[in-house]
């Protein structure tokens, strides 16, 4: 598993995924890891005051999210799946539009064009062959984009995962998958799902497959660069595997408590990646408490602002989906 910064906060380069990542950028990859952590506290909060239907909260994601889009140019076309809350946030997605769907307020939440972010897709790994779809045309385009696709562990038993695994490779398709192994699909433990450590499925269909800490920010930015950097050369797809947690439940609808094992909670939340880099920007003097007050405020502003403009959303009908425009 690749890891550059180690769970207390050193950072320990890896010459095989050389990075180079301003002090400005650590600082950034920080705020937006809070905001997203609050964004998606208050849209769970607001789905228990029974404003939202259903929330799937991102808790514990924050990194495999946020370092991960940063890897790819604004232009570069990306596809959640419907828990990639921090990567909706980074690709200018207002937090009103994201709750929309979660309200029964929108059929999508956001403009896919103008944001290049597909809208959230539930049904497993069904984005990942839009992707590779997407991706082939991009090529045949000839257009130097790349195409980023999200998903979870449970996903990749999916039979359209695989399919989209061995287009991608039979055409060197410009794409890179993001896997996050959030441990679980719902409550079947990803160890049930397969024998195989998922990264190394992609071996079997001809790319290269990754391990990385998903809770470290530097090892997901430097691997995801690599993987994008690939792409763009022409040299095909790659899959990273960001190993993580998911902190919460699976959704506003799910007890946790039914079927994690003692201690594991525990164990997940010495490795938070928000306190990780923290602990980083202290020990090297990049943050002060005046920068951490900021961050509080922003995130406390964000927080006020969606469930603001949660309440005004109104329900939307079955028929616009059929209707342009
Ligand atoms: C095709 C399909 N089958 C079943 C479901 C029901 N379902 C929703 S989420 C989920 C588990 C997904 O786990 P994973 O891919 O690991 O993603 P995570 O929710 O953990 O982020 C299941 C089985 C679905 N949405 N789509």
């Amino acid at each position: 598993m690749i890891q550059i910064l180690t769970p207390d906060g050193v950072r320990r380069d890896d010459d095989r995924f050389p990075l180079d990542v301003t002090h400005d950028e650590l600082r950034g990859m920080y705020r937006e890891m809070v905001v997203t952590r609050r964004v998606d506290a208050e849209a769970t909060a607001l789905q228990r005051q029974g404003e939202l239907g259903l929330w799937a909260p991102s808790q514990g994601q924050e990194a495999a999210q946020v370092a991960s889009v940063r890897a790819f140019a604004a232009s570069d076309m990306l596809f959640p799946s419907y828990r990639e809350h921090g990567v909706a946030l980074a690709r200018g997605v207002r937090p009103a539009e994201l709750l929309s769907l979660f309200r029964g307020a929108s059929h999508g939440g956001w403009n896919i064009a103008e944001r290049r972010l597909n809208t959230y897709t539930i049904v497993l790994a069904a984005q990942l062959l839009h992707a590779v779809g997407y991706a082939m045309g991009v090529q045949r385009d000839d257009a130097r984009e790349v195409v980023g696709v999200y998903f979870g562990d449970g996903s990749t038993s999916q039979g359209d995962a695989n399919e989209a695994f061995n287009w991608a490779s039979a055409t060197d398709a410009p794409v890179v998958f993001c896997l996050q192994n959030n441990q679980y699909a719902i409550s079947v433990p990803v160890g049930k799902q397969s024998p195989v450590p998922l990264h190394r499925r992609a071996e079997g269909f001809g790319f290269p497959g990754v391990r990385v800490d998903g809770n470290d920010v530097l090892a997901v930015l430097a691997v995801t660069r690599w993987a994008v950097e690939r792409a763009r050369a022409g040299e095909g797809p790659s899959l990273i595997e960001s190993f993580t947690y998911r902190m919460g439940p699976h959704t506003t609808s799910d007890d946790p408590r039914r079927y994690r094992e003692p201690g594991e909670l525990e164990h997940w939340r010495a490795l938070d990646p928000i306190e990780r880099l923290r602990r980083h920007l202290d020990a090297e003097q990049l943050a002060d408490e005046s920068f951490y007050a900021a961050v509080e405020a922003d995130a406390t502003e964000v927080a006020a602002a969606v469930r603001e403009a949660c309440l005004r959303l109104e329900p939307v009908g079955p028929f616009p989906v059929f209707t342009a425009g």
